[in-house]
This record gives structure tokens, sequence and C-alpha cells, in this order.
């Protein structure tokens, strides 16, 4: 299939087209590198050295023969994008290329307004490009587990059958997102939805719980298509965080109680999902929701595992409960279904201590790269 993946450059999407590619698809890489300007903004950096995209992608042009073309821009300039539309004529375009830090919407007005303006828009941009150039295109995009919040009752995909006052009916589950990024993403759900009733475009909205790991088969095969790694309190996520810290001697860094439960995920199965969504398209009109994660997990229950598997390597960590910088419960009911990805064949890749030891021993090796004043939150939602 011919496939565009918009965020290419990043942490999911590099992986994700190289993986693509591998597999014999026809890849092209859209990114406007603000996320590498970001680095910049913050004063952090990827633990792991990253090439750029150019070099990236001419690496793989030479181990593999495969060819991944590469447009930079943003998907806020419609122009840009319906020339990579009208020339690439992309099946299926992965939709990556968002600010996806929930820290970062956070920090002030300024960063609230970028966030849902660079995600909302560029979105809209993307549907209104598929309706007008290539209206036969299926879209995945990637949404969020976040997008529902932490109700009280099981968590559905996508949709909830209610009955209310003896009518029935199938209606969008009810979203209590956490930050103004993840609202970003209700956003754009309910924008695609409206776009797949009203012209009948095709879509997958996968709802992805916090991936974990950096490293895939294709990553792996040249230090210069290493996949980046963030460990910093505002692009850092829990899992990864709690490993970066480890192989510091930090103390893992659990905001409040830590019974905060979230689905995650491996970046093994990030690429391989978006797979089994190209090559088993939603049908013109239809607005399919995935969730996509294979375990649930709370965060203390994670850092729990992460100290005793760095004590095994002889790395001694504390455990500290800090002040928790976000408003969310910390303790609560988590129970998702996640059944439509396993139903199309997706065969997880389970967190086992191996798979901790293993991102452990990567991260030990670069940690000498880790700025240390970054390791502590300082983004509050108040
Ligand atoms: P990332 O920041 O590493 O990558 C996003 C990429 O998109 C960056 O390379 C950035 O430069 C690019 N980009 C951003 N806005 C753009 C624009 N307007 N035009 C063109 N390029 C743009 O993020 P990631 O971790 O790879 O996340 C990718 C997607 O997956 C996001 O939409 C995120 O919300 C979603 N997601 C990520 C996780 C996770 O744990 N990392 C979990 C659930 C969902
Ligand atoms: N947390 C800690 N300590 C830390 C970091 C995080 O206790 O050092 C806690 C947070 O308070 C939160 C949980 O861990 O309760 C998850 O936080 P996170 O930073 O790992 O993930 P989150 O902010 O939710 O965002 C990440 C990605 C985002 C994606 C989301 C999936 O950055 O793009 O949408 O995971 S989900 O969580 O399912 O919404």
């Amino acid at each position: 299939m011919k496939i565009i993946v918009a965020g290419g450059d990043g942490f999911c999407g590099w992986p994700t087209a190289l993986y693509l590619s591998q597999k014999g698809h026809d890849v092209a890489i859209i990114d406007s590198m603000v996320r590498r300007h970001i680095d910049e903004e913050l004063g952090s950096n990827s633990i792991t050295p990253i090439a750029g995209l150019e070099e990236r992608v001419l690496k793989w042009q030479e181990l593999t023969g495969k060819e991944i073309r590469t447009y930079e821009g943003d998907l806020q300039d419609f122009d840009f994008l319906k020339n990579v539309l009208e020339t690439e004529q992309p099946e299926a375009f992965v939709h990556f290329a968002e600010q996806r830090s929930a820290p970062y919407s956070m920090i002030d007005r300024e960063h609230a307004v970028y966030t849902q303006v660079n995600n909302v828009v560029g979105t809209l941009n993307v549907l209104y490009g598929i309706k007008d150039i290539v209206p036969d295109c299926h879209l995945i995009k990637l949404g969020t587990m976040g997008e529902y919040g932490t109700p009280n009752i099981p968590i559905e995909e996508g949709y909830l059958d209610i009955e209310h006052k003896g009518r029935k009916d199938r209606l969008p589950f009810p979203k209590q997102p956490g930050s103004y990024y993840h609202l970003s993403k209700v956003h754009d759900s309910h924008n695609i939805m409206f776009a797949c009733r009203v012209w009948g475009i095709r879509a997958t909205d996968l709802n992805q719980g916090v991936v974990y790991g950096l490293s895939t088969a294709q990553t792996l095969l040249d230090p210069i298509l290493s996949n980046r790694l963030d460990y910093d309190s505002v692009f850092g996520t829990a899992l990864n965080r709690f490993i970066t810290q480890a192989a510091i001697s930090h103390d893992l860094t659990v905001y409040g109680k830590g019974g905060q439960t979230r689905g995650f995920l491996s970046i093994e199965d990030t690429v391989r999902c978006v797979e089994i969504a190209a090559e088993n398209p939603a049908d013109a009109g239809e607005f399919r929701v995935f969730n996509q994660f294979t375990e649930e997990f709370s965060v203390m229950e994670l850092a729990e595992r992460v100290q005793r598997i760095a004590d095994e390597e002889g790395l001694t960590v504390g455990i500290i409960h800090l002040e928790n910088p976000r408003v969310e419960k910390e303790e609560h009911f988590y129970e998702a279904v996640n059944t439509n990805l396993l139903d199309l064949g997706l065969k997880p890749h389970f967190l086992t201590d191996e798979v901790i030891r293993s991102i452990l021993k990567t991260v030990i090796t670069h940690k000498d790269r880790v700025i240390k004043e970054n390791v502590l939150p300082t983004v509050t939602w108040k």
C-alpha cells in the first residue's frame, strides 16, 4: 500500500515508518520537525542520540534498498499538505503529527493554545485534504486512552450501548480527558466522526495507551536508525522515565499515591497495530475506534517492578511520592476493553522483567546524556 506517516520523525512515527517499509509498503514521511525545536525550547534531549531525518532515511535505503520519501512541512499549512497528497496519492494516512505532551499543554495559555491549534487544525486539514484529493484514503489517527479519563464503569471501544427513559442507542463513550492536550484529541475525534458521517470518509481512531520501550528490529539495524527516548518531566512517559531514573540512581518519581492506572503497550506493538489497521481498512463512512493497549498497570506497580529489577542489576533506587503536579484521581476503578485489535490478529508483547532489563541496559549506555535538572516535574496543572 502507499502509506503516508505524518509525524514520522517522532518516537512512534519513526519506527512505524521503518516497519511498514520493511513489510513492503511504499512509505512517505511528513514532519515539521517541531518536536526537535521543542527540545531546544525546553533545554531537553532524547537520551539516545538521534540522527537527522535525511540521514536516517539514507541509511535505511543503504541497508535495505527501500526508499522512504520525506516531506518537511506543517499539517497546519494546507497548500503544503495538498501538494503532498496530490503527489503521493496515499491509500492510508497514518497521523501521529501532534503535540503530544500533557504537561507541555499545561505550561501556560500560550502552550495550551499552541497544542489545540496545532492538533485540531492539523487534523481538520487532513480531513479536508482526504475529502478533496484522495477520498478513498483511510485515515488512521492516533488518539489516546486518556480521552476517556477514569470513569467508574468499564471503558468500551469508542461507543456505549445505553438505554435511557425506555429508549436505546449506541453513542460515543463519554469523554473526561485530563489535560488540554488530551482534550485536543477529543476535539479531533469529534471532527473525524463528523467528517465520516457527512463526507463518507473512512477512519480508524487508535486510542493508544502509554507507550514504553524504544527499539524495534528495524531501529536496531544501525545506530543512525535509533529511535528517540524521552525521560524529562514534560515529554518522558511513566515507565520510560522510571527506567531512566533507575539508570542514574535517581529516586523513582511517583506522583501522589501512585494508584493511577493506565493502559500500556510496547513500541513494538504500536507499529504492528498501525499495520493491522492499515491492512484492514474502515468502510467508507465508518468511524472505527480501537483501544490500543495490551496491559494495565498502576504507576506504583511499575515503580516497584523497576526498583526490583534495578536492584538485581546492582542499582539501588528509592521510590518517592511527590506531591502530584497534576489534577487526577490517584485511586480509582480502571477496566478497559481492547479486543478489536486482538480480534484482527495482534499478538501482544508483554512487559516481562527481561523487557524492563533490556530497556534499562540500553539506557545505561547513554546515561551520561541525562540532563538531571529535567527529571523532576516543574509544570503543575493549577
Ligand atoms: P513525538 O512528539 O515524538 O512525535 C510527533 C511528531 O509529529 C514529531 O516528530 C513532530 O515534529 C511532528 N509534528 C507535530 N506537529 C506537527 C505538525 N503540525 N505538522 C507536521 N509534523 C508535526 O510523539 P509520539 O510519542 O511519537 O506520539 C505520536 C502520536 O501518538 C501523537 O499523536 C500522540 O498523541 C500519540 N500517542 C503517543 C503515546 C506515547 O506514549 N508516546 C501514547 C498515546 C498516543
Ligand atoms: N506519572 C508519575 N510519575 C512520573 C510520570 C508520570 O506518577 O514521573 C503518572 C502521571 O501522573 C499519570 C501517569 O503516570 O497518572 C501517566 O503519565 P504519563 O506522563 O506517562 O502519560 P500521559 O501524560 O497520560 O501521556 C502519555 C503520552 C500521551 C498519550 C498518553 C496515553 O505523552 O501522548 O496520549 O500517554 S494515556 O495515558 O492513555 O492517555
